[in-house]
């Protein structure tokens, strides 16, 4: 086992041989590629920040009434939206009755070349979806099938607390395997992985330099 032993919790078959990419397979179509952000973590931050000052973190509603425990915000031309009347993609933030900020281009271009890497050589996003955990904010076993072309991939980058993301099958009765994924991490999730139920165990607390006490992860999607 390489340096990476440790990381991965009960056996999740992340090969601990890195291809030359240094893309760790998960599932069949899904790549892990750690530390792939880090380098660009403060930048990604800073987007963040100017992203929020436009659409605030919110805690959204679910069709059942529920408030979600975790936050979220979108920036590209829709974004993810859930309330009593269900969830879409929507060009219009709720909340400030206005367009969502615009995808910063560089965030874009970080994503493709995410993609480019494990083998999606035409992928661009149109919307990044970002999400903030707290501690305890989770995310329950759930599949993302709100998007209109399902050969697109899904890219996510994981920024400040570890968490446990569960990855299962397209069968939600499977129990999922348990992978951590720290600041940096990033997961491309394209072929039969796009259709598998997911989700994220409960946040620990933490503190971490850039991120405070909090987790961010942004899923960059091709909505539309
Ligand atoms: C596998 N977010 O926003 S990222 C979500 O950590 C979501 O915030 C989690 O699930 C998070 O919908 C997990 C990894 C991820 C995202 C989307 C996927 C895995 C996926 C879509 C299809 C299959
Ligand atoms: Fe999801």
């Amino acid at each position: 086992m390489g340096h990476h032993e440790g990381h991965v919790e009960e056996g999740a078959a992340a090969s601990p041989e890195a291809g030359a990419s240094g893309a760790m397979r998960l599932a069949e179509g899904a790549a892990l590629l750690r530390g792939f952000a880090t380098e660009f973590d403060d930048r990604i931050f800073r987007e963040i920040r100017t992203i929020e000052a436009q659409s605030p973190f919110r805690r959204m509603q679910t069709r059942r009434g529920h408030t979600m425990s975790v936050a979220m915000t979108n920036c590209g031309d829709v974004g993810w939206v859930s309330d009593r009347s269900g969830y879409r993609y929507d060009p219009v933030d709720p909340l400030t009755a206005r367009p969502w900020p615009p995808m910063p281009p560089r965030l874009s271009t970080f994503a493709s070349a995410a993609a480019e890497s494990c083998g999606f050589s035409d992928f661009s996003a149109d919307v990044c979806l970002i999400n903030r955990f707290s501690p305890k904010a989770r995310l329950s076993l759930h599949q993302d099938k709100d998007e209109r072309d399902y050969r697109m991939p899904i890219v996510s980058v994981s920024l400040g607390l570890p968490a446990t993301f569960l990855l299962g099958t397209e069968r939600r009765r499977d129990t999922p395997r348990r992978i951590v994924l720290e600041s940096g991490d990033v997961v491309v999730f394209g072929g039969a992985s796009r259709r598998v139920y997911h989700g994220v165990a409960p946040l620990a607390r933490g503190h971490h330099p850039l991120a405070g006490g909090a987790r961010f992860n942004l899923t960059f999607r091709k909505a539309l």
